[in-house]
């Protein structure tokens, strides 16, 4: 049977991922727009108490000023109502802009927020806010997920938020600034027990070292790579794009790692371990999975990038 990217998709079926995360998510939505910042709020500053967040220095926080200002200086009933505006996704400048924001910017922006919130210059949520038996649920399946679900949730809510005009992701998007990569004396050199593969090493020096554009050129010109919960993106302009977005300052750690057999000349290779977001850096560490095929020419045909159930899944390396 020919291998195609919809087949390859179901290499190493007994990879168990967090699905707290697309169910959460899906329940949330649900809520009212109050609810929806409530809830935000409380897992936030709770997971404030034991995680550091920092704001990485590249984004281009400039472009969020301009709006972040004309919010501040508004009355308070009008800063509650912009925000209800973000999640209830309203036709307004301000919504329009937000959903032109990178995924970085998007987070900064309301890091920002939250910042004034506390210090009072934003309306906060009121003190001794009930939420709704509904949304009571869903903060108590977030607080029962593992950090790293509980900041997948997160970014996942600031992502969705504003108003695209056209197809989700469709606008015009802020570009982040590209990041020169790491030069090559000040690389780092990952091993992976289990796994000694070039492409695979390879594929994670160069990320850690944000360098994309060798990280792509591992791919084969019809590759694609697969995020969490999502589609695969495919060819590889879109991946670059896509890493340009989502992947500066990523620290990927994987631990150990299988490589299977050939069958019809391709590769499957599934490898383990933590990966950090420059936002949380190693106060977070999410456990994830890498379930690479490699063409016969040892060109990456294919890689899904798993959210794991739990830590236990860092062990399965089992091909069903
Ligand atoms: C406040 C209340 C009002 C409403 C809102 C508020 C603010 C919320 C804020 C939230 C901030 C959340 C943040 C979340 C960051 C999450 C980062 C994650 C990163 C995951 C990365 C992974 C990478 C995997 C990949 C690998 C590859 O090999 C290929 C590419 C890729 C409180 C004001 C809204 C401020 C900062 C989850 C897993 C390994 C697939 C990318």
């Amino acid at each position: 049977m020919a291998i195609t990217i919809e087949s390859a998709r179901s290499i190493f079926p007994g990879t168990r991922v967090a699905d707290v995360v697309p169910n959460t998510i899906e329940a949330f939505n649900q809520l009212s727009a109050e609810d929806q910042l409530a809830l935000i709020w409380f897992v936030y500053t709770e997971m404030g108490k034991t995680v550091t967040v920092a704001a990485p220095g590249a984004t281009s926080m400039v472009i969020a000023q301009g709006i972040l200002e004309q919010i501040k200086q508004m009355p308070s009933a009008a800063q509650t109502q912009v925000m209800c505006d973000l999640v209830n996704r309203v036709d307004t400048p301000i919504c329009r802009s937000y959903a032109s924001f990178s995924m970085n910017l998007k987070l900064g922006f309301w890091n920002q927020l939250g910042e004034w919130m506390e210090q009072g210059l934003v309306a906060p949520i009121p003190t001794g806010y009930q939420l709704s038996g509904q949304a009571k649920a869903v903060l108590q399946a977030i607080r029962e997920a593992d950090s790293g679900q509980q900041i997948t949730i997160l970014r996942n809510t600031v992502v969705g938020m504003g108003f695209d005009p056209n197809a989700p992701g469709s606008y015009k998007k802020v570009e982040d600034p590209v990041l020169v990569p790491t030069e090559a004396s000040a690389r780092t050199k990952v091993t992976i027990d289990g796994v000694t593969n070039a492409t695979v090493l390879s594929y994670i020096n160069n990320m850690n070292a944000n360098d994309f554009e060798a990280a792509v050129n591992l791919f084969d010109a019809e590759g694609a790579l697969q995020p969490p919960f999502q589609r695969p993106i495919l060819g590889r302009e879109a991946i670059l794009a896509y890493m340009r977005e989502e992947c500066q300052g990523l620290k990927m750690l994987p631990e150990r790692g299988l490589v299977e057999s050939v069958e019809d000349g391709y590769t499957p290779i599934k490898v383990t371990g933590k990966v950090e977001s420059p936002w949380f850096g190693a106060s977070v560490g999410m456990n994830i999975a890498w379930r690479f095929l490699l063409d016969p020419q040892g060109k990456i045909f294919f890689v899904a990038v798993d959210l794991l159930a739990s830590p236990k899944e860092l062990l399965n390396l089992v091909r069903r």
